[in-house]
């Protein structure tokens, strides 16, 4: 196949994409720039970041050499131990980025071994529900826009649980949370089918979170981790008919082989990430404006370089982004109205190969960051000092790295 460039491009259509990947946005995770692994055990990289000072710096340099992660995701317990901490807010400031969206961490004490928002025992469930609400309150603080919530409540075997009591003591939860966000401040309801649950999770899937969130209120709105789905699912259907419900909050990016492996973005199938950017330039297209969702990253990565790693997803996602937004749609709509298959298949394809090099140079020049921002990362240094610094401190502290993701 004829590799096309998006030189060819109208100089109309390549200005419009152009503006459109200058108002494009992804937020980073600040768990993936620490010492993480998988449950087998982890191996440590002297320039993994160990508290927050050290991933919001970290993130700060993703920013600086992408031109666009100007907000960091930060987990309560890891990030926020003792509650709401100006001096984070401050040195996120002094990093050049802002906090983003606020997720509480229902999954690692003890006590929920059988469920947080979904156990049998109101202690429990009060538990979890506090620590919802004191996230909530971080959120205002600092002015986040989104409070993420992921649920690893479930069960292993049949039986062991009453599917239909979980569903009403989760609903019951989220509706006291969604009550008590601030007017601006969207809830986010992540899914998964499978992890660590075997046999079923509660929010299982983009069907659960939808029947969720409208129990919940008009501010709470599907997350769609891209991870988290069985294989051969369809994901970007489920992206448009999120959209077409107005129900679509945000993206968690990664990429993977077979489960929910954090790979970067574009590593494995870059076609399936394409195809979803495809049904939301497609959307874009139709309503005239920019859709209004969080677009995140989640991904701890284990044997890659950090800061690298996020640097290359952010770059994959901006490059996919621009690929899907070649597409021309009103050419797309007539092949369609004449029931042309070929043609219609032909331009989303042509469109994932089109090589959109020129434009993303473009885009980077007007944001003031570097052509490659991932070479430019690799020549500056900034790995070895932190690995150098980093080995100091973690000598200081008398710490291997820290525990599981913090
Ligand atoms: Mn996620």
């Amino acid at each position: 196949m004829a590799r096309r460039t998006s030189e060819k491009l109208s100089s109309s259509a390549a200005d419009k994409l152009i503006d459109r990947l200058l108002r494009f946005r992804i937020e980073v995770p600040s768990w993936g720039y620490a010492q993480t692994g998988t449950r087998f055990g982890k191996f440590l990289q002297d320039a993994a970041a160990i508290d927050i000072e050290d991933k919001l710096a970290d993130a700060g340099s993703t920013h600086k050499y992408t031109g666009i992660t100007p907000t960091v995701a930060v987990h309560v317990s890891w990030d926020f131990p003792n509650g709401f901490d100006p001096a984070v807010v401050r040195l996120a400031a002094r990093h050049g980025v802002k906090i983003g969206a606020i997720n509480p961490n229902l999954f690692q004490d003890q006590c929920y071994k059988h469920g947080s928002v979904t156990n049998r025992d109101g202690a429990i469930r009060k538990k979890a529900l506090d620590h919802i609400l004191d996230s909530v309150e971080i959120g205002r603080q600092a002015k986040s826009g989104y409070l993420s919530l992921w649920f690893a409540d479930g069960a292993n075997y049949p039986g062991q649980a009453d599917i239909r009591q979980r569903k009403e003591f989760a609903t019951e939860a989220l509706k006291v949370v969604h009550k008590a966000m601030p007017s601006d401040m969207v809830m986010l309801i992540e899914y998964k089918p499978f992890e660590p649950a075997t046999y079923f999770t509660d929010f299982f899937d983009w069907g659960a979170s939808y029947v969720f969130c409208k129990a919940a209120g008009h501010r709470a709105k599907v997350l769609v981790d891209l991870g988290h789905h069985l294989p051969g699912c369809n994901i970007e259907q489920i992206v448009a008919w999120l959209l077409d419900e107005k129900m679509l909050g945000g993206f968690h990016f990664n990429d993977h082989k077979y489960a929910d492996d954090d790979l970067m973005v574009g590593a494995i199938d870059p076609y399936q990430t394409f195809r979803i950017f495809s049904e939301i330039a497609g959307y874009e297209f139709d309503e005239g404006k920019d859709v209004d969702i969080a677009w995140m990253i989640d991904q701890s990565h284990n044997i890659e370089a950090k800061v690298q790693a996020m640097i290359r997803t952010t770059v994959g996602i901006q490059e996919l982004m621009a690929k899907a937004l070649c597409v021309d749609r009103k050419a797309l709509a007539a092949a369609q109205a004449a029931e042309d298959t070929i043609a219609c298949e032909r331009m989303i394809r042509d469109a994932f190969f089109t090589d959109v090099t020129p434009v993303l140079h473009a885009v980077r020049g007007k944001l003031g960051v570097p052509a490659d921002p991932l070479e430019a990362f690799r020549q500056s240094g900034y790995e070895q000092a932190a690995a150098k610094a980093r080995r100091r401190k973690r000598k200081e502290l008398e710490t291997s790295g820290g525990s599981n993701y913090a």
